[in-house]
């Protein structure tokens, strides 16, 4: 057993102790929906926060250009090599610090400045780095985005086709931050054969739920895939890609020495724990859950007189236009935030309104479903968001609904936070 013989965080630095608790307090007593956030197992968290952090590791596992990687090494293949088995995946590189290096990396190995990239836009769903005008990856590559349908907003795969046989990317990429629907992996590829370029799926928001069986896989179909570990999947704040073996070279050499220097390892170590714990059959009824959370809570949404962007979701989020409610999305999410349900205001596909101060809001539900939040649960909050969004600007409304959901928190201890 470990014993201690310094002083506790709370003696050190009693200021960040403090905000540390208040941030466990929140997480425990809100009802968290924000549908890129999460909680980590005490696993994880304890992988995350250990002495790892304290250690150089150039290099990858046996090529390294630090000495004393007796523990590293085996820990560092630990996590690619559950990794593999769990997405079935021929490479794993889990040095990315997260999703946007984890990117960049396979732009660096895929690209040279001014070449052509294919992604989905930011206005439709898509990620700042596939390929945005504000991020790096639209500054230095020539970007083309494409986009959804003006009437059922989702992705069109003629004028997929149609943009790639005009402009002939490198790398096309599939997967967003606010796309409710499945992806169309075996789409995307013939259209990348069509073209000869690189098919990329990023699948930050859905690892968890290809990982879980909820959401059908890229693997065997893309050349690469790249994700974070924090989201779906229950990990530490990481980034990963994986790899056909023709491009583990390739991919490596980007990674480090390309773009980052020594790995985080405590980092790794929870990752290898989170992969652990997917590998499970729990994990399993957890991504089916996840979803099975958001169906629910878009249908009691759409009865209470909702706008859903395409009507619905095949995976873990929504994104809500509230427009025909005239209230915008950021005053929604401040109102809901002071009543304990945390989301994002979020811009819609085609939003006549400025991405700070957007039409909509978006929401999701794997953070509540790693509560054992359920069915009555999603009505419930289903519920408190119509009357929140319909009194946002009454106090007392805001105060009750507060009330209420604390008092459910209760009833649903979150993982990896101590008991309230
Ligand atoms: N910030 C993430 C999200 O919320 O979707 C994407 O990087």
């Amino acid at each position: 057993m470990t014993t201690w013989n310094e002083p506790s965080l709370d003696r050190v630095d009693p200021e960040i102790a403090r905000l540390i608790r208040e941030e466990e307090l929140r997480e425990a007593r809100t009802v968290r929906l924000i549908p890129s956030e999460n909680y980590a197992s005490r696993a994880v968290l304890e992988a995350s926060g250990s002495c790892l952090t304290n250690k150089y590791s150039e290099g990858y596992p046996g090529k390294r250009y630090y000495e004393g990687q007796q523990s590293v090494d085996p820990i560092e293949v630990l996590a690619q090599d559950r990794l593999k088995a769990l997405f079935g995946a021929e490479h794993a590189n889990v040095q990315p610090y997260s999703g946007s290096p984890a990117n960049l990396a396979v732009y660096l190995a895929f690209c040279k400045p001014g070449d052509t990239v294919m992604g989905l836009g930011l206005p439709a769903g898509g990620h700042l780095t596939h390929g945005w005008g504000v991020s790096i990856t639209g500054m230095y590559f020539k970007s083309v985005a494409y986009g959804v349908r003006p009437d059922d907003h989702r992705i069109d795969m003629d004028q997929v086709r149609a943009l790639a046989k005009e402009h002939r990317p490198k790398v096309i990429w599939c997967g967003g931050t606010a796309y409710a629907r499945t992806w169309d992996f075996p789409a995307f590829r013939s259209v990348a054969d069509e073209v000869g370029a690189i098919m990329i799926a990023d699948i930050a928001h859905i690892a968890g739920l290809v990982a879980g069986g909820a959401h059908p896989s890229p693997f065997g179909i893309a050349d690469v895939v790249t994700s974070t570990t924090h989201k779906t999947l229950r990990g530490p704040r990481g980034g990963m890609i994986l790899a056909k073996k023709q491009h583990a070279a390739a991919i490596d050499k980007a990674v480090f020495p390309g773009l980052q220097g020594g790995p985080h390892n405590h980092t790794t170590a929870a990752i290898a724990v989170a992969a652990l714990e997917a590998s499970k059959p729990e994990f399993k009824q957890y991504a089916r859950a996840v979803v099975d959370n958001a169906k629910t809570l878009a249908d009691a949404l759409t009865e209470r007189g909702f706008r859903l962007i395409t009507g619905g979701t095949d995976n873990h989020l929504l994104l809500v236009d509230l427009t025909p409610q005239g209230v915008p999305g950021k005053v929604a999410a401040k109102a809901l935030d002071r009543a304990g349900l945390s989301l994002n205001y979020n811009s819609i596909p085609f939003d006549p309104r400025k991405p700070f101060d957007p039409s909509g809001v978006r929401l999701g539900t794997p953070a509540i479903t790693s509560r054992g939040m359920g069915k009555t649960e999603m009505l419930q909050i289903a519920d408190w968001f119509a009357r929140v969004v319909q009194k946002h600007d009454d106090q007392a409304t805001v105060e009750a609904v507060r009330r209420e959901v604390e008092a459910m928190c209760v009833k649903f201890p979150a993982p990896g936070i101590p008991v309230v």
